[in-house]
């Protein structure tokens, strides 16, 4: 087998010197810099958002094509959607061990990771994809990369124990229960504050968009957050102001573009940002403080009132 070469970059000219030299770009997206695209088309973001997930047309239109010339190029987090692209294209497992369950629900859960129960009891292959998901090694970077592939072909291989089921089960609803306790404060569309409930059932109430917004006065949450909890928090309001301690930052969010529009009005958050403060900025759905600025509990606090004076008209 030819030796796998992975060429991680955060830099578009790189990517392009990269893919002209014959490297094929894996969601090789920089921004506002734009898409650097090889023979197969691999990302979907951006100007390329009408395309599939490059994990689900690997595994189905293109296994084995770079098995005798496995050189990618990557950048970003290592997710279960570019890295299962990496193992079709390269051929590293048998075809046979990646099911279309599978490249099917890590093509939904990257386009949707919200909204979208990984622990549904009629959900294929949620709980090797929340495996992945969990393992703790993964960093933007090519050692990042080689380990997540590493593990996906582990995954691939072996698939998951009983006892290993049972351990990430445990730990997703662990991570469940934290994103709730986090939780500070919650106001509607006239700007009152509501009590916040921090009670399990919050986990089975849907997303607050379309229809499920209509019937839900919540528009504002305010929480500390210790882990990911955005699949929750956006069950409780349809704007969510994260205050991550440990990073000392303020994150912004929305579930998605024509949610965000309706509260926020045309570009969504991208109104918002400018009014925020400098530096702060991000996309339509999400985004936040300046890089490098260390925030407080109580600016946290500031943006909130913020949006929920913008929500409420006030
Ligand atoms: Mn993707």
């Amino acid at each position: 087998m030819q030796e796998l070469v992975i060429a991680f970059t955060n830099d578009h000219d790189d990517a392009v010197r990269l893919r002209d030299m014959g490297y094929e770009p894996i969601e090789c997206a920089f921004g506002q810099y734009g898409s650097v695209l090889g023979p197969l088309a691999l990302d979907h973001h951006g100007t390329e958002s009408h395309r599939e997930g490059v994990a689900i047309r690997a595994c189905r239109d293109h296994w084995g094509a770079r098995r005798k010339d496995p050189r990618f190029v990557v950048t970003g987090t290592p997710d279960a959607d570019a890295v299962l692209a990496i193992v079709a294209l390269a051929g590293l497992v048998a075809r046979e061990a990646v099911s279309a369950n599978f490249y099917e629900t890590v093509a939904r859960q990257d386009v949707d990771p919200i909204g979208f129960d990984l622990l549904a009891p009629d959900q294929p292959c949620g709980l090797e994809l929340s495996w992945f998901n969990q393992q703790p090694d993964v960093r933007p970077n090519e050692a990042g990369f080689r380990r997540a592939i590493a593990h996906m072909v582990h995954l691939l291989t072996h698939g998951l124990t009983d006892p290993e089921r049972a351990a990430v089960r445990a730990s997703d609803l662990a991570r469940r229960k934290k994103a709730l306790q986090g939780t500070l404060g919650l106001w509607d569309t006239h700007g009152r504050p509501l009590p916040v409930l921090s009670d399990p059932s919050q986990l089975d109430s849907p997303v607050l968009r379309g229809e499920a917004l209509n019937a839900s006065p919540n528009r504002v949450l305010l929480v500390n957050g210790t882990v990911w909890g955005f699949d929750i928090w956006y069950r409780m309001a349809p704007i969510v102001v994260s205050f991550a301690s440990r990073l000392e930052r303020v994150t912004v969010g929305c579930p998605d573009i024509p949610t965000a529009e309706r509260l926020l009005g045309e570009g969504g958050l991208l109104s918002v940002w400018p009014a925020l403060g400098t530096g702060w900025g991000g996309r339509e759905t999400v985004g936040g403080s300046p890089r490098g600025a260390r925030l407080t509990l109580e600016d946290a606090r500031a943006t909130a009132k913020r949006l929920v004076e913008t929500v409420s008209g006030g």
